[in-house]
């Protein structure tokens, strides 16, 4: 299938959400067309591909829009013959969709929400209990899940691995910014050699940027908020 279909990526590359597509896609070995956005100027095809969030990823397949980068993981996961990015086994399966949902309801707004758009150093004190208190629980569901396996996804990278994976560029930019440690040796040893595994994969260096991106993304950010002022 993977050559006939025409497809047509709408992205940033620092977007966590976005890697994660583009990972996915990548390792299903398709090609595709890949549009970089500008968030403070959207194209009209993003307008209106995504008229109900107006963000990306907006994955255009054969002229027909996907939003959401779960979603369009998932889509393309049972699109794209491959080995399969989602457990095969049902149970394992709604468990990694149950913990793919906390990490975007419960972590991503702690630490972006929280850690780097806090406005008071009090705010941010409390966004990074808040931060360190859910990748603790993820730390748990790891260790429960994956029976001493070297990914979530077991003996090769799955979805919940690139899940989380895609924000690991973003927790070494947080690290350099705020000096606060998400996934540390200490408080979170498992996550601490998982992300050492995710990172040094062939998987992730294909498409994660570093955190110099991001760090440039944010001061860009702030520069043109000061700007504005
Ligand atoms: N839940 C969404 C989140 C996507 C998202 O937040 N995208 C950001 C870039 S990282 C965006 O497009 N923001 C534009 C805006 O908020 O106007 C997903 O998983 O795709």
């Amino acid at each position: 299938m993977a050559g006939k279909e025409d497809l047509k990526l709408l992205g940033l590359l620092v977007s966590p959400f976005v890697v994660r597509v583009r990972m996915v896609l990548s390792m299903k070995g398709v090609s595709y067309e890949y549009v970089e956005e500008d968030l403070k100027n959207k194209s009209e095809l993003l307008l209106k591909s995504n008229p109900v969030h107006n963000k990306v990823p907006v994955l255009i397949h054969n002229g027909k829009p996907l939003c959401e980068s779960l979603v369009i993981v998932q889509y393309v996961d049972e699109l794209f013959p491959g080995p399969s990015i989602l457990p095969t086994d049902p149970y394992a399966r709604a468990t990694a969709r149950f913990w793919a949902a906390y990490i975007d309801d419960k972590l991503f707004p702690a630490w972006y929400g929280g850690i780097v758009k806090a406005k008071t150093e009090d705010e941010r004190a409390e966004k990074v209990t808040e931060t360190l208190a859910a990748i603790a629980q993820i730390e748990e569901a790891f260790a429960k899940c994956n029976e001493g396996k070297a990914f979530f996804g077991g003996d090769s990278i799955g979805y919940l691995d690139i899940v989380l994976g895609s924000f690991l560029f973003w927790f070494e930019a947080v690290r350099r910014m705020y000096g606060v440690e998400i996934i540390s040796a200490s408080k979170t040893p498992l996550l601490a050699a998982w992300a050492e595994r995710f990172r040094e994969s062939a998987e992730a260096k294909e498409v994660v940027p570093g955190a110099d991106e991001a760090l440039q993304f944010v001061n860009k950010f702030a520069a043109a908020a000061a700007a504005a002022k």
